[in-house]
């Protein structure tokens, strides 16, 4: 999790080692900053065109550009990269300037925008722009309406962001591989009136999934369901950053998703509304109350709630197994096995031998040893114990009189007395069980045979 020194080390790391590609090309082609933080990184207030509600990339950041005769100029370069999965995790992935994903993209609508894409991979790539109307051979899809981008070679796109909403990038080369190794970014186009769709805090993130073995670094680019980190924005928890908000905050949350399943993503403590897609906003009166938006395979929706409840909400995907870090598969359910005595006979032949789910799943605090560069499978600090989630699971951490454009992490939430769930210590009330057998209707029912046992089936 960031903390405050580390969310303001970031914002000031996002403009270091910014460079040129070359210094022939200096006057051609704007500066690829890079990032070299997997940190939150502060809202990029636009410095030039027109104006706009920045949004903030949950564990990413947004591409400065350059304004050149009105066009706005990117510099994409695709490139390996190592990205922190979370503390005590690092990936070898490919991604754009430094990280992956890429930054995201933020334009105005009605906004020319030049991209210049320079590709520093072993293997061709290009880029398409999911969701953008623009013209065809702009559309990156390598083969069909361009040539692949040779390696080392830089090639230009260019296009009017035509409508306002949340779209992607993403190769449409190779994807199985380029996909696979992270090679993806968020791209915002802001309504030309900025006080249409205006909301207080704005947050956008992609949903990814990688094969990576425990104790490895490179993902397996030939596996098609079985992926064993489930991340957002490339980061899995407790690596995941808080989304933080103000108490009565109207909050926007811009969820893609470009892993190879759907993800479910449920809210804590508040209800939400779907008001967007990649396909544009969905009309008010279209509207109904949610707390669980499922997010299929190349889709984006946008959610938005009104912020009213103090506190630290979970906010993550309802699949269980995308809310835990890369386990060995084939584990026999041994709920209920007492194997103490198998367990030391085995010990004997393989020292540091541990059974495991005897009482359940819970590793209750054990830890099994751990190959280098392996999360633990459930992971993560509670003010009250271990959280026991990995993944695809972060937070919103919603708190009174926070400043406005204030995001870092406020750290835990003080629950007034008397509001949380406690030990009873009193006599234990009766309890009440369902009945051993059902009683016997008074009137023959229909669908039920009376009287003749198990013989008439
Ligand atoms: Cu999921």
């Amino acid at each position: 999790m960031t903390s405050r020194r580390n969310f303001l080390g970031g914002a000031g790391a996002a403009m270091v080692g910014a460079s040129l590609v070359s210094k022939a090309a200096a006057a051609a082609i704007p500066e690829a900053p890079q990032q070299s933080s997997a940190g939150t990184a502060p809202p990029l207030i636009p410095p030039n065109g027109r104006p706009y509600n920045p949004v903030v990339t949950l564990n990413g950041w947004t591409l400065p550009w350059r304004m050149k005769d009105g066009v706005k100029e990117f510099h994409l370069v695709a490139e390996p990269v190592v990205r922190e999965i979370a503390p005590g995790m690092k990936a070898n992935l490919w991604g754009y300037n430094g990280q992956s994903p890429g930054p995201t993209i933020e334009v105005v609508e009605g906004d020319r925008v030049r991209i210049f894409v320079t590709n520093k991979l072993p293997e061709a790539t290009s880029i398409h722009w999911h969701g953008q109307f623009l013209p065809n051979g702009m559309d990156g899809v390598a083969g069909l309406t361009q040539p692949a981008i040779a390696p080392g070679k830089t090639y230009v796109y260019e296009f009017v962001a035509r409508h306002a909403g949340t779209f992607m990038y993403h190769p449409h080369a190779d994807e199985m591989a380029q996909i696979g190794m992270g090679m993806m970014g968020s791209w915002v186009t802001h309504p030309k009136d900025p006080r249409q769709h205006a909301v207080d805090r704005d947050f956008v993130f992609l949903l990814n999934a990688y094969d990576i073995e425990p104790g490895g670094y490179t993902p397996n680019v030939n596996t098609m369901l079985d992926f064993n980190i489930w991340t957002i924005n490339s980061r899995a928890f407790p690596g995941t950053d808080p989304m933080v908000a103000r108490r009565d905050d109207r909050v926007r949350i811009r969820i893609g998703n470009l892993s190879m399943t759907n993800h479910p993503f449920h809210i804590h403590g508040h209800r939400f509304e779907i008001t967007g897609t990649d396909g544009g906003w969905i009309p008010p009166a279209a509207r109904w109350p949610e707390v669980t938006v499922d997010i299929g395979v190349g889709q984006m929706r946008a959610i938005e709630f009104h912020a009213d409840a103090p506190g630290d909400w979970a906010f993550h995907c309802h699949k269980s197994h995308h809310t835990m870090n890369a386990m060995g598969h084939q584990v026999p359910n041994m709920i209920g096995v007492d194997h103490r005595g198998v367990a030391r006979k085995i010990n004997d032949l393989v020292p540091g031998y541990m059974v495991m789910g005897e009482k359940g799943g819970s590793m209750g605090g054990m830890r099994m040893p751990l190959p280098e560069n392996t999360l633990p499978m459930m992971d993560g600090k509670g003010p009250f114990g271990e959280i026991e989630m990995g993944g695809m699971f972060t937070m919103i951490k919603v708190r009174e009189g926070l400043a406005r454009g204030d995001y870092r992490d406020p750290g835990w939430y003080e629950h007034p007395a008397g509001t949380v769930a406690r030990e009873w210590t009193g006599a234990p009330p009766e309890t009440v069980r369902a009945p051993a057998t059902p009683a016997a209707p008074d009137e023959p029912v229909a669908t039920v045979k009376r009287g003749g046992g198990h013989s008439g089936h």
